[in-house]
């Protein structure tokens, strides 16, 4: 007989699918055909569509492309239009920004950063375009807006990273180069650049928040599916009736840590350590070379690392004899 089964026993749905609530004038610009994709329902849910595209997600779609275009064909270039070189090397190749003697200017020769600035402002676009529609799409529904506030956290630190920052040091060159492996040559060099990025107490707390943000990720992940067999992940019922998987659960951590967070909180808990990620990491890279040129001297300064013993080797970024 058929009983309640969760994900390890996946009843897969096939009837009319889900076309969801009515929208409002103006909001109906969403496709009307679906499909069932049985590999899709193991994963997740089994039925593909309706999906909303819009002007907005067009264009962001549009501007995306053009991004990853420019980027992909100035990676080719340097490859000198080689295709299995590319394909070789692909982990490897780059678009770099323009160099310190165009300092923030708009005006770069298109070979020497101006291709970069470009794709920035197109994948800038793209990412805004998305943002906005992360918005209207959860209004035109009747939803809070949180998701989209969290991504505004995320697209708060990639602004420091790619031009915020910039602005604020008068220089593209600070900013990050497009590439895989580049972009993370950058981030080494950033901390070693600028005295050691673990001796930033925001850095420290970004760390902090994506640590904590893993911890109660696996918590709640690990909590839902351990009373699935309860009907835990039906959430709203659980919040009203006794007995139930979620007083389980919420028992379990009593029992286990001496305190629970509730249906609601966990939720909240979740939402403001993965926001907190991105946001307290992007105030630690604008202060950065702005407020603080050596994080190691900053932190022995104020006591959060211990001062050496003189050993007669001068700092060049403090004798300012690093600066071009
Ligand atoms: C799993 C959701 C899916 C998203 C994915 C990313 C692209 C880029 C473009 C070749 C969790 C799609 C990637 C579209 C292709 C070109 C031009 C999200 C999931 C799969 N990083 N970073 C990666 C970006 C920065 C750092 C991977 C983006 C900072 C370190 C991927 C940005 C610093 C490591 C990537 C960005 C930094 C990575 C996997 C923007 C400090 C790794 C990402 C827009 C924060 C890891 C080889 C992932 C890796 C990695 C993308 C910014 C550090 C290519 C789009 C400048 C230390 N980064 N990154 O799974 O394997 O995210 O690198 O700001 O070790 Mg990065
Ligand atoms: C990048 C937000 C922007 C992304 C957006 C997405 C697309 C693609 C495509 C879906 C990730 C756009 C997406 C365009 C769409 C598809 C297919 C979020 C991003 C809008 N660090 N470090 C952090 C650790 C060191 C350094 C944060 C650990 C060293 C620099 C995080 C260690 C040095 C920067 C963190 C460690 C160094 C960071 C990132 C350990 C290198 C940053 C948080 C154990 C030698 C960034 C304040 C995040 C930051 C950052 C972790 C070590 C350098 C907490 C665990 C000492 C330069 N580091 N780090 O959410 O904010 O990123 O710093 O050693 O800029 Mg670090």
């Amino acid at each position: 007989m058929a009983r309640y089964q969760n994900i390890f026993t996946q009843v897969q749905l096939r009837t009319a699918p889900e076309l969801g609530v009515p929208l409002p004038p103006g909001h109906d610009a969403r496709t009307n055909g679906t499909g069932f994709v049985h590999l899709f329902g193991r994963l997740g849910q089994a039925q593909l569509g309706p999906i909303y595209l819009g002007w907005m997600g067009l264009a962001s779609l549009f501007f995306g492309f053009v991004a990853i275009e420019i980027i992909g064909l100035n990676m080719l270039a340097s490859v000198d239009w080689d295709f299995s070189e590319f394909l070789r090397q692909f982990f490897w190749l780059a678009l770099e920004p323009p160099g310190p003697e165009y300092g923030f200017s708009p005006f770069v020769p298109l070979g020497e950063g101006g291709w970069w600035i470009i794709a920035g402002f197109c994948l800038t676009a793209s990412v805004l375009l998305w943002w906005v529609r992360s918005y209207v799409r959860a209004r035109a529904l009747g939803m809070g807006t949180h998701v989209a506030w969290a991504f505004a956290a995320a697209i708060w630190l990639f602004l420091v990273l790619g031009f915020i920052r910039p602005f604020f040091m008068g220089s593209w060159a600070e900013a990050v180069p497009f590439g895989i492996f580049p972009h993370l040559d950058w981030t080494a060099a950033f901390s070693i650049r600028y005295g050691n990025l673990f001796y930033n107490p925001f850095h420290a707390l970004s760390i902090v928040f994506l640590y904590g943000s893993v911890l109660l990720f696996a918590m709640h992940g690990a909590t839902i599916l351990a009373v699935g067999r309860y009907g835990g992940e039906r959430e709203i019922e659980q919040i009203t009736d006794r007995g139930t998987a979620s007083e389980r659960a919420a028992l379990f951590w009593r029992w286990t840590m001496g305190f629970n967070a509730t249906m609601e909180s966990i939720h909240r808990w979740a939402w403001w350590f993965a926001v907190l990620t991105p946001l307290t990491g992007g105030i630690g890279i604008l202060l950065t070379g702005t407020v603080v040129d050596n994080w190691y001297l900053w932190a022995q300064q104020h006591g959060f690392a211990p001062a050496y013993p003189d050993t007669g080797v001068t700092d060049p970024s403090v004798t300012g004899s690093m600066a071009q």
